[in-house]
């Protein structure tokens, strides 16, 4: 029986996800399909299903019912799938070829069949080997723009925005973030994960109660305002890339959430290759300026073009964008101090292989991280950031 007949979830094995590929007739009739699981994330299974003859591949995701990084004993519901296939769909309407096609998406066994983006690397790895890509930030600055103005109050019917708020309610997987991002790294959880010699560092954080403050309005922040559908998880290993172009995938995290999230998440995460690798500091330097600079560009445009009443209201627009500037800053420090001593870390950080040199840049993502938080609110551009940001990585 072909697996496209199931209508329970059972997990794909590689030669299911080979009949499954057969049953939707995506390749041609008797062609000769490989498959190979290659899922290195810390949530699903990822198989890639190719055509030996002509190369052409496809991506079959699915998600497992417990998180893959823990293992079973941490339950997290397949609903996720769902969120992920309709996310990209409603992404791409707004950001075009900016993220992955998806040709079908199955709920019950909780897959998306989706363009096979193999021929690209992920962001976080080949920045880690010194690759240059000159687009990331434009196409991230216009990814963010598109997709956080598009599903914002200031562009949508009230009814669709409530619509879509329902659709992309999300309560596990934002539990994690709540969790990982907002509070465990704070406080002595069982979850944190750390080297010994950072010991002291760590518990001058967990002893320190004008940063918990200023994360406790971060968490707030992030679990009540519904500014616009977020990817929710865009750091770059969600990111995939070439010289020539940028594919946003995984968005299984998206919810209804504040603005300066995933740009905050995007900008911590280029923060660690500045930190990490000192010769490569000018080019993420402006990566970070270059991602705010088309965000609010953009915004500012797709604002002027549409909008209510209010976003005609001189001073606004500028209120929307300081507001979401000094919120991100905010979240890339709690995703500064998590991928640092939480429970899940960064290979740009880990995979230092000299320790002194290691141990020296967890504790400026540290300093930084903290500096972040509770400065937020006194910087104004990115210029001001820029100059914190230097001061750190020197
Ligand atoms: C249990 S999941 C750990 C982390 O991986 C995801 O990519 C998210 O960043 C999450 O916090
Ligand atoms: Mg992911």
């Amino acid at each position: 029986m072909a697996i496209t007949k199931l209508n329970a979830y059972q997990p794909l094995t590689e030669q299911a996800a080979i009949a499954l590929a057969i049953g939707l007739r995506i390749f041609e009739d008797g062609t000769l399909l490989t498959c190979e699981e290659i899922g290195d994330g810390n949530l699903n299974l990822v198989f890639r299903v190719l055509e030996q003859e002509t190369g052409k591949g496809i991506i079959i995701k699915q998600a497992l019912p417990y998180a893959k990084v823990v293992g079973e004993s941490w339950p997290l519901t397949i609903e996720r799938a769902r969120i992920e296939a309709s996310a990209l769909k409603l992404q791409q309407s707004f950001v075009g070829d900016l993220v992955p096609e998806v040709y079908y998406s199955d709920p019950t066994l909780a897959i998306t069949v989706m363009e096979d983006l193999s021929a690209l690397t992920i962001a976080r790895a080949g920045l880690i080997k010194g690759e240059k890509y000159p687009r990331l930030s434009h196409d991230i600055g216009t990814f963010l723009a598109n997709t956080l103005y598009f599903t914002s109050d200031y562009a949508l019917h009230p009814f669709k925005k409530k619509e879509y708020v329902k659709e992309f309610s999300n309560p596990e997987l934002c539990k994690i973030t709540e969790d990982l991002v907002f509070t465990d790294p704070f406080f002595n959880s069982e979850t944190n994960d750390f080297e010994e010699e950072l010991s002291q560092d760590v518990q001058n954080l967990w002893d320190d109660f004008t940063l918990k403050l200023e994360v406790a309005k971060l968490k707030k922040s992030f679990l009540t305002e519904g500014e616009a559908l977020l990817h929710g998880d865009l750091h770059t290993g969600s990111i995939f890339v070439d010289k020539n172009q940028t594919k946003v995938i995984d968005p299984e995290f998206a919810f209804y959430g504040p603005i300066g999230f995933d740009i905050g998440q995007f900008i911590a995460n280029l923060i660690f290759q500045a930190i990490s690798k000192p010769e490569e500091k000018e080019t993420i330097l402006y990566h970070i300026e270059n991602t705010w600079n088309v965000f609010s560009t953009a915004f500012s445009k797709h604002w002027k073009e549409s909008g209510d009443a209010y976003t005609k209201v001189n001073g606004y627009l500028e209120y929307v964008l300081e507001k979401s500037f000094q919120d991100s800053i905010g979240f890339a420090g709690c995703e500064c101090i998590r991928r640092t001593i939480g429970l899940a870390h960064v290979e740009d950080l880990d995979g230092i292989p000299d320790k002194v040199r290691r141990l020296q840049a967890k504790r400026s993502c540290l300093t930084l991280g903290k500096e972040l938080i509770i400065k937020r609110k006194q910087i104004f551009s990115i210029e001001e950031l820029l100059s914190i940001l230097k001061s750190h990585s020197e």
